[in-house]
């Protein structure tokens, strides 16, 4: 079998780009080693920034979310008894919108389904050959049988742990890392959400945040230890850790319920440096990972898509190579500055069990700062709402 361009990783990454390429003319297959259930039941991400959400439109799949999604003009942050708004709107004079990556991965499903793109499920053993020469081709197991396909590119959108990063050679990528002591147990609950903004909290047992996906379904994350299991935690125990971890004006008022979804996320940063190996290129968790707590790896992927589907477009519509010479320059700048928001936003509001007196006390001074700071203020917001293109 023959395609102009393999992708692998059925998630939001290979998706969109699989949209876009077919708006464009061009045939891609994608090839995805879960079921389609699966990738739907993943909850992630919930915050889109205006030019992802710009992105998701032009690519033919905004109706949904335009109709659906939930403007957020600003969020909270609290903590030492006290919440300070971040009003987005008037320090940007933009917002973000609150639309799941669930609902972004069925709208992209669906798009795939009416346009007779191809999506093989349940793929296994996927290898990549031949990336530095001009017909890479891609081995696979699908349905029992072993299958071939070749094309003029490959694209990496496999998530943290596929196998595309890791066929460049170790001796060409060079990959950064941070391991944070902590991770996030999250749940989600039909109760009506504790507030319409989102709350970040610090405090010193550990950071909460409360989100939601619509006027009835909260989505609520509170730090836990790296050894935790979701065993460990009864929903009474959750909530009573959430509850504490927020000021008392929300956590007094907070309706609580049954979980419907409960699971721990390990938080890293994580860069691999370069985003291209011959006709392999990297986008999305497959190349950067960035801790959940700037919301930012759903809107950094639909980054990489729109660099790289411009270089693409152009490689097959004129002939010209140059998006295609440039796109890990041109998605590495951009990734570096969000790793920094991500990380700054992890460090300002989380607990770390080891962390000298001394700097705890630089944490408090800079969430006093940030709370009394215009200028802090609009540093922060402009990031959150998502850097210029
Ligand atoms: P994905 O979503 O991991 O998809 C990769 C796909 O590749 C498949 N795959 C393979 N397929 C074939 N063969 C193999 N050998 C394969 N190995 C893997 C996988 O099954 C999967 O379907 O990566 P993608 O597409 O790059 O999308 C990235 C986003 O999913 C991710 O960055 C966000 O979810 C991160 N994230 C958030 N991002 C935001 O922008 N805003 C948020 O508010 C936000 N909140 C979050 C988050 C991630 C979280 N977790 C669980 C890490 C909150 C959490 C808790
Ligand atoms: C979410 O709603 O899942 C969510 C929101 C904001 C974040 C991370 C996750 O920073």
């Amino acid at each position: 079998m023959r395609v102009p361009v393999a992708i692998i990783g059925g998630g939001p990454s290979g998706l969109l780009l699989a949209q876009i390429l077919h708006l464009a003319g061009i045939e891609s297959i994608v090839l995805e080693r879960r079921s389609r259930d699966h990738v739907l039941g993943r909850i992630r991400a919930g915050v889109l920034e205006s030019g992802t959400q710009q992105i998701l439109r032009q690519a033919g799949i905004g109706t949904r979310m335009d109709a659906q999604g939930l403007v957020h003009d600003g969020f909270a942050i609290s903590h030492s008894g006290t919440i300070n708004r971040i009003d987005l709107r008037n320090l940007t004079e933009r917002t973000v919108l609150v639309y799941g990556q669930t609902e972004v991965t069925k709208d992209l499903y669906h798009a795939r389904d009416s346009s007779g793109g191809i999506v093989l499920h349940g793929v296994e053993d996927v290898a990549l050959h031949d990336l530095t020469g001009d017909t890479p081709f891609v081995t696979f197991c699908h349905d029992g049988e072993a299958q071939r396909i070749e094309c003029d590119f490959v694209i990496g959108c496999d998530g943290f742990h596929g196998p595309s990063r890791q066929s460049i050679p170790a001796d060409h990528r060079r990959e950064f890392e941070q391991v944070y002591p902590f991770g996030w147990l999250g749940i989600l609950s039909e109760t009506t959400p504790a507030s319409d903004e989102l709350i970040y909290a610090a405090h010193d047992d550990g950071f909460a945040l409360c989100s939601l996906r619509s006027h009835k379904l909260s989505r609520y994350y509170i730090q836990c230890r790296t050894d935790e299991r979701v065993e460990d935690w009864s929903d009474a125990r959750f909530w009573d850790t959430l509850r504490m971890r927020l000021p008392a004006s929300v956590a007094d008022r907070m309706e609580t319920g049954p979980s419907i979804e409960k699971s721990i996320a390990p938080l890293r940063s994580h860069v691999c440096e370069t985003m291209r190996y011959g006709r392999l290129f990297l986008a999305g968790d497959a190349a950067h990972i960035v801790p959940p707590t700037g919301a930012k790896g759903l809107n950094l992927a639909a980054a990489d898509i729109h660099y790289l589907s411009e270089g693409l477009i152009a490689w097959y519509g004129q002939n010209d190579p140059s998006g295609l010479r440039t796109y890990a320059e041109r998605a590495l700048a951009r990734v570096w500055k969000v790793e920094r928001f991500s990380w700054w936003m992890t460090s300002l509001l989380h607990r770390f069990p080891d962390r000298p007196v001394f700097e705890q006390r630089m944490q408090r001074a800079e969430l006093d700062y940030l709370a009394g700071s215009v200028a802090a203020q609009m540093a922060l917001a402009e990031n959150y709402v998502g850097l210029p293109y």
